[in-house]
């Protein structure tokens, strides 16, 4: 599979790893605006085509896909221009600012016949795939109850600054995987409440987010998010689960200790992801998450199967975080396919 990628920033480093591990797959070009970036990354991947536009590279180009991993306000363009080129994308989370627009690029990509695949890694960071396999194997019964919960001081602005800035801050960048895992545990969502608030002072959105979700199949989910939760152990970036099912119970603790209690009967399993000579600490679970994502995505490419997170499946995804955001702003439940 001949691919190219867009946008060599800070995220990018770790497709790039991740696609260099992964035969079969060779990234032919690469594409910034930003001339450092694209200069830096072309180098250290030894990659040999590297383009300042999109639309000169797919011009040029002959590629299978294109993975984009610029930040949200360019995606939408983006991906219009590679339904123009009729390619297969990859886009990084969040797909789009709004349903809206995210509609427009579906249907963009679908009429010329090509797929969409978000890049949603949260589902595959390992820890959380094992406990997704055992809950779907239906070991404890089926979820009524679901915390997913992420609470760090972790300063991820150093690295990601737009996060400072962007009007909308915790549940558009990371309260979407949460939200994403909810639905991966629980299934489908009939209504929203959420409750958010900003605590770090210097940054523009909300750093607080308390979701409350109820499931297509009765169960019920709290989604709760916060960068501005000081404590020791700091579990950056931890995704931590409570769920209960009708047989027993599953717990993700920190540490990435996963325990299974059924029938008065504990198992406590050590799920710690592997740490790969590429990664650094503590970002290593979702480094291994991106190589585990891409790895899926070319194994359902082969196969002709469709990927989990194929872009009309993760639009409902999106449906929630646009949710989420009225029912804190507007103080009431949101019923999705309201609106
Ligand atoms: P970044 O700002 O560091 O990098 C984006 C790059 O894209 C920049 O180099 C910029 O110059 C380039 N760019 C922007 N618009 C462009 C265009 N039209 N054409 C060509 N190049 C363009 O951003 P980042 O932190 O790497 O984030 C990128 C994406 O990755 C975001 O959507 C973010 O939410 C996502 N992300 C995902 C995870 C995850 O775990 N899934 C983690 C971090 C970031
Ligand atoms: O951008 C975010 C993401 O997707 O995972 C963690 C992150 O890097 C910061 O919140």
């Amino acid at each position: 599979m001949r691919g190219a990628l867009i946008g060599c920033g800070f995220f990018a480093q770790n497709h790039l790893q991740s696609w260099a591990q992964i035969d079969g797959v060779d990234i032919v070009a690469v594409c910034d605006n930003n001339p450092v970036n694209l200069s830096n990354t072309a180098q250290a991947f030894d990659i040999p085509n590297s383009y300042d536009s999109a639309e000169k590279m797919f011009s040029v180009e002959s590629i299978d896909f294109v993975d984009i991993v610029t930040s949200v306000p360019s995606h939408r363009e983006l991906v219009i221009l590679a339904a123009k080129y009729c390619l297969n994308v990859i886009c990084q989370k969040p797909l789009a600012p709004s349903v809206e627009d995210a509609t427009i690029m579906l249907k963009a990509l679908g009429d010329v016949g090509r797929t969409l695949v978000v890049h949603e890694n949260f589902r595959w960071q390992s820890p959380i795939r094992k406990a997704i396999d055992v809950i779907r194997s239906g070991m404890i019964g089926k979820p009524f109850f679901s915390r997913i919960s992420f609470r760090s001081a972790f300063d991820v602005f150093s690295g990601q600054p737009y996060l400072a800035t962007d009007e909308k801050f915790i549940i558009q960048d990371l309260g979407i995987h949460l939200l994403d895992l909810s639905r991966a545990i629980s299934g489908n969502v009939l209504s929203v409440s959420a409750k958010t608030s900003r605590i770090n002072p210097s940054i523009k959105g909300e750093d607080v987010a308390t979701i409350l979700l109820s499931h297509v199949g009765g169960a019920t989910s709290i989604v709760d998010c916060s960068y501005a939760t000081k404590r020791i152990p700091e579990t950056f970036p931890e995704t931590l689960l409570e769920v209960d099912g009708e047989e027993g119970s599953l717990r993700l603790a920190s540490g990435y200790q996963m325990l299974i209690q059924k029938n008065g009967i504990e198992k406590i399993n050590d799920v710690r992801p592997p740490m790969f000579s590429w990664a650094q600490r503590p970002w290593h679970n979702i480094q291994e998450s991106v190589l585990l994502f891409q790895k899926n995505y070319v194994e359902c490419c082969r196969q002709g199967l469709v990927p989990e997170t194929v872009g009309f499946d993760n639009i409902q995804t999106l449906e929630l975080v646009d949710a989420a955001y009225h029912s804190a702003k507007e103080d009431r439940v949101v019923k999705i396919n309201e609106r």
